[in-house]
């Protein structure tokens, strides 16, 4: 590894408590990693990318499809999710979404991510799993109930305990725009059992009876904050009635040398 960029690293390690309240909690808050100058070119950025998927949803190749309500359109591996009437076609889900911006590809590789995710790992070469944007437009953007991202990709991917999430946290959240939330311990568990009640997403919602909602934590956060978390911890967020938007980035690692979630090409991290 060259110098420069090992002392970049050096600078952004987890600290021992640190990592100790991640393995014991499922998680762990770096608020104000980024300030307002990078946070405001990096929402630049996702307003660029979320523009251009909305215009491949229009093209020869996209294909669109309803579940439990809920519109997606596939274009190529990307994967785009409106928020259910009345508020479609405000966008919900852009997935993968990094592949969109050069500068969010290049976030990718950011030290500030990087190298808290590496400890977590207990790794050096890291590799990227998958990565989205979750817009939650003021006033039309829905909730997320309550799961574990880990069910959705144990069919993927054959280390599902081994894809940390950093989210990289783009607006001021607070519960009135709908804050990230996460039970606190609830990674201890592995995989849950998702809820049964005929829906066709239904599966993906975690038993509400599997975890104690009382442990549930509100990460009301500043603009630029980073939230790592666990793949099994279970964490959902509520709807943006508010004026203010709440948009947020989630990048998910893995060890080097495997492939991603949806192209299926390697992106080792430099
Ligand atoms: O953005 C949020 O508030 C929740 C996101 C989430 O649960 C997910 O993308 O899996």
């Amino acid at each position: 590894m060259n110098p420069d960029r090992a002392a970049l690293l050096a600078d952004h390690r987890l600290g021992v408590e640190e990592a100790q309240q991640y393995r014991a909690e499922g998680f762990l808050v770096r608020e104000r990693a980024f300030d307002a100058a990078a946070i405001s070119l990096l929402t630049a950025a996702v307003e660029a990318a979320a523009a251009l998927a909305l215009a491949r949803t229009a093209g020869g190749d996209a294909r669109s499809y309803v579940l439990d309500g809920k519109r997606f359109v596939d274009s190529g591996h990307v994967t785009v999710q409106f928020e259910p009437p009345p508020h479609d076609p405000a966008i919900k889900v852009i997935e993968p979404v990094c592949e969109l911006h050069p500068a969010l590809d290049a976030l990718l590789d950011d030290p500030r991510l990087t190298a808290p995710i590496r400890d977590i790992l207990g790794r050096d070469a890291i590799a990227l799993w998958t990565n989205k944007l979750n817009l939650k437009r003021p006033g039309a953007g829905s909730g997320f109930g309550w799961h574990q991202d880990s069910p959705y990709w144990i069919h993927d991917c054959g280390h599902v305990d081994l894809l940390p999430n950093v989210m990289v946290v783009l607006d001021d959240a607070s519960a009135a725009n709908g804050c990230f939330k996460v039970i606190r311990g609830s990674h201890r568990e592995g995989c849950l059992p998702g809820t049964d009640d005929g829906t066709q997403l239904g599966g993906f919602y975690t038993d509400p009876r599997r975890f104690d909602a009382a442990r549930a934590v509100a990460l009301e956060v500043p603009a630029g904050s980073l939230v790592f978390f666990d793949p099994h911890i279970v964490h959902g967020s509520g709807p943006n009635p508010s004026a203010s938007p709440r948009r947020a980035l989630i990048i998910t690692y893995q060890p080097a040398g495997h492939p991603t979630l949806k192209s299926r090409r390697i992106r080792n991290i430099r």
